[in-house]
């Protein structure tokens, strides 16, 4: 037995876990005590961790669809297999043929932050999807037109702020997203213990919730017109206050004549929060020395997703409260470097939309809202083929039960993933990475929005063993993808090649084209690893700065490394063609006009909202034994004052129907929901056959996106609407 450590790569919170591993598993996990960043905290999914990389279901070596069922393979007959499959169909119908969907773990994993990018590049394809656009996507617009790059995107200063206002974020249980913090819910509760309070807006008492000084029920979709209530009321009062950003923000005025039809009484007949309210909470902001307003993905989800978006920051700027400490800041991540002084070339979308919707793009993706439309409609251009990495489209995304007929009409379909799943029961190929347990970890994605600027590299805990030496054991996730780059692009022998071409790249883009010899690291991530830290902010760039950090130093660290608490960052930040915090563009403007116009919804329709439980992770880990045992959790909660008018009781089954499609759910009476609002957790749903998740099986569950609606979306983002669905609901 021994210790190792290392980063948990399951969600956001990126805690410091203490394994205790036997010759070749992990027998224990815990929080580890000396982390510089989760001081200790775990959670229960981190402390399974040995269970989830040691599921007897996981797939160890590649499948091949014959006849109808997946066979193993050797990893050379699976990459025939691809190329056989993906080449000619290629060459027919054009690199568009060939969807790319990009699902979440890529953002918890070396290979997703270091060779993603240069696949989709490999395949040369307008039609790559990701579960952005069931997420985060509006947040990423919105702060591109605020601050000129889409990755400029503010934390709350949890850790020193006086005042939190947190909307349709459920950190106590989801334990934060876009706000990296290791045990947020200690964090919260030290806002409290130093005579600060927070208040969450929420559909439903959640157990963050139930912690706040106050919880405001908010009718679902409805959070832009509370915001531009409190927008309004800080012009109305006379209490807008832009401290040290005064002289870096434009705009202020078009807000102010936005702002002037969301009186706070007609907000309130709106979204359901007492006018009264609205008008102290904006009261509460401006007065509060430190405060913060932090929105999540109840804010993103929805048909406003982007305004929703774009008002949590104008308020922060207007209560001067961006970028200063125990405000919403600008972390700045060990691989990355601050900005060259000056303006922005600023953000745009739409350099290409889609074939059959036409949908801009954004970000270099399309919504996958419309994934199922490529597929199913005839035409030049139709997509043919699917590579999916570390996604699970067919439960995820909206009107899912449309998609999974969808991917039934494929030509072809490589899936990079571990599990033989909803998804990838489709796939012709299925290439399946090696455990977490073996493979390095470092946060490109997450170290960017932590809390306190750190920095932590864990090692690979078994060291791999080279499929030559060993038929059954798996490969690199860099490696798979590098060898999916040789068969999208033809042009390299091997994965070396092309490891060794993107090192080259990085080299120059990083400046230091002629330090090759001293770059260190096992494996081609961690040498490219190695180059972003050197020459990132706080590096050695190669010896200039002697003590700066470098891939050994993170090794000689394994509890990690702190860097300090956040800076303040504009305005060398700011990237907008004019430099400053552009407040209002047009696109914002032409939405907040759309808003003022749009009916108010109806209060007595029934609305479907999500739930997140601590242990799950959306749709993937419903396989783990300790994860799942106990009471279903997969209910339709219902207030009380709905089940007595539709004759429901708790524990009954119910019919639930929406517009894109209908399911049966165990009827669960509680007041932690509103009246009007019902919830379903997503991910379930595992009955399907084809699939190979023996545990999972036994509590199925089912899918709320076969409810979910893939014909709204929010315009600005092409984001996904997946709460606040109406649907009807009747007895069984
Ligand atoms: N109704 C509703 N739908 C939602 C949401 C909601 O709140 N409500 N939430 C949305 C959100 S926020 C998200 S992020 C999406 C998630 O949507 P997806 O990313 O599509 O789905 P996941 O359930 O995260 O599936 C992850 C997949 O990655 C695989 N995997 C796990 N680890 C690895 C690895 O190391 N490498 C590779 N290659 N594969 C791996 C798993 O086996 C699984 O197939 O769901 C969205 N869907
Ligand atoms: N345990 C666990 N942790 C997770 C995940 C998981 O599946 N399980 N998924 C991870 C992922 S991929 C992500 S993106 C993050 C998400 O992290 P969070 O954003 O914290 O996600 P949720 O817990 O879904 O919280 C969203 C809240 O919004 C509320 N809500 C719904 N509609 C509205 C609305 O219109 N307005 C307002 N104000 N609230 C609304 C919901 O009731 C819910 O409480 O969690 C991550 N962490
Ligand atoms: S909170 Fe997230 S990172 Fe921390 S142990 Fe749990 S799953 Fe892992
Ligand atoms: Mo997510």
């Amino acid at each position: 037995m021994r210790t190792a450590y290392r980063t948990c790569p399951l969600c956001e919170a990126a805690c410091g876990l203490e394994l205790t591993v036997s010759e070749d598993r992990v027998v224990a996990a815990r929080g580890d005590r000396d982390h510089v960043f989760s001081h200790g905290f775990v959670c229960p999914k981190g402390a399974t961790f040995g269970q989830l990389t040691g599921d007897p279901d996981r797939l160890r070596q590649p499948l091949v669809r014959r006849d109808g069922r997946h066979v193993e393979v050797s990893w050379d007959e699976a990459f025939a297999a691809v190329e056989a499959g993906l080449r000619p169909l290629l060459e027919r119908h054009g690199r568009n043929a060939l969807a790319i969907y990009l699902g979440n773990p890529n953002a918890h994993t070396m290979a997703g932050g270091l060779y993603v990018t240069p696949m989709i590049k490999a395949a040369g394809t307008r039609n790559v999807f990701s579960a952005s656009t069931v997420d985060q996507m509006p947040k990423h617009v919105s702060s591109g037109y605020l601050f000129g790059h889409p990755l400029t995107i503010p934390v709350p200063d949890i850790d020193r702020t006086d005042f939190l206002l947190i909307l349709g974020a459920n950190p106590w249980e989801s334990n934060g997203s876009l706000a990296t913090a290791a045990d947020f819910p200690g964090r919260l509760k030290a806002i409290q213990a130093r005579g600060g309070r927070f208040v969450v807006v929420d559909p439903r008492r959640t157990r963050t919730a139930e912690h706040a000084d106050e919880h405001l029920f908010i009718r679902p979709g409805t959070d832009a017109y509370l915001l531009f209530g409190i927008v309004h009321t800080l012009f109305d009062e006379g209490l807008v206050n832009l401290r040290d950003l005064a002289g870096h923000v434009t705009g202020i005025d078009q807000v102010r004549a936005l702002a002037a039809g969301f009186g706070p009484d007609k907000v309130a007949a709106a979204c359901g929060v007492p006018a009264e309210r609205v008008r102290d909470l904006a009261r509460q902001l401006a007065l509060s020395d430190k405060a913060a307003v932090y929105g999540r993905i109840g804010t993103c989800t929805v048909e406003f997703g982007t305004l929703t978006s774009w008002l949590v920051d104008v308020i922060n700027v207007l209560t001067g409260n961006l970028d200063r400490p125990g405000g919403v800041m600008f972390p700045l991540a060990a691989h990355l470097r601050p900005s060259a002084a000056g303006p922005g070339k600023g953000f745009t979308v739409g350099r290409w939309h889609s074939r059959v919707r036409g949908f801009p793009e954004v970000k270099g993706e399309l919504p996958v809202a419309t994934l199922a439309d490529e597929i199913e409609t005839p035409g030049e251009g139709q997509v043919r083929a699917f590579l999916t990495v570390a996604g699970n489209p067919a439960l995820s995304t909206p009107n899912s039960g449309r998609l999974d007929r969808a991917l039934g009409e494929l030509e072809f379909m490589v899936s990079v993933d571990p599990y033989l799943n909803e998804t990838t029961r489709h796939a012709d190929v299925v290439l399946p990475p090696l455990e977490a347990t073996s493979k390095g970890h470092f946060d490109f994605s997450f170290l960017g929005f932590a809390v306190r600027n750190f920095a932590a590299y864990s090692p690979p805990v078994f060291p791999p063993v080279s499929p030559s030496v060993s038929p059954s054991s798996g490969i690199d996730e860099c490696d798979i993808l590098a060898r999916l780059i040789m068969v999208l692009t033809g042009a390299f022998p091997d994965a070396d090649a092309v490891h060794e071409h993107l090192l080259t790249q990085a080299l120059e883009r990083s400046g230091f084209a002629q330090s090759r010899d001293l770059v260190r690291g096992d494996g081609p991530a961690e040498r490219l690893l190695d180059v972003a830290v050197r020459s990132g902010a706080y590096g050695d760039q190669f010896g200039e700065r002697p003590g700066g950090l470098s891939l050994e130093r993170l090794l000689e660290n394994p509890h990690g490394i702190d860097l300090g608490p956040l800076q303040p960052r504009v305005p060398e930040i700011l990237k907008t063609p004019s430099g400053t915090i552009e407040l209002c563009v047009p696109q914002l403007a032409a939405e907040a006009d759309r808003l003022l116009a749009a009916p108010v919804p109806a209060e007595e329709q029934l609305v479907l909202i999500g739930r997140r439980h601590l242990r799950s992770n959306n749709s993937w880990m419903h396989n783990v034994p300790a994860l799942v045992k106990g009471r279903d959790r997969c209910t339709l909660q219902v207030n009380p004052a709905d089940a007595a008018r539709l004759a429901l009781t708790d524990g009954d089954e119910a019919q639930v129907t929406s517009r894109a499609g209908s399911l049966t759910a165990r009827v669960e009476v509680t007041d932690r929901v509103m009246p009007s609002v019902v919830s379903l957790p997503h991910g379930w749903g595992h009955s399907l056959p084809g699939v190979r998740l023996s545990v999972a099986a036994e509590h199925p569950g089912v899918n709320s996106n076969v409810l979910t609606d893939e014909l709204v979306i929010d315009p600005l983002s092409g984001n996904s609407v997946l709460n606040g669905i109406p649907v009807d609901i009747k007895p069984l």
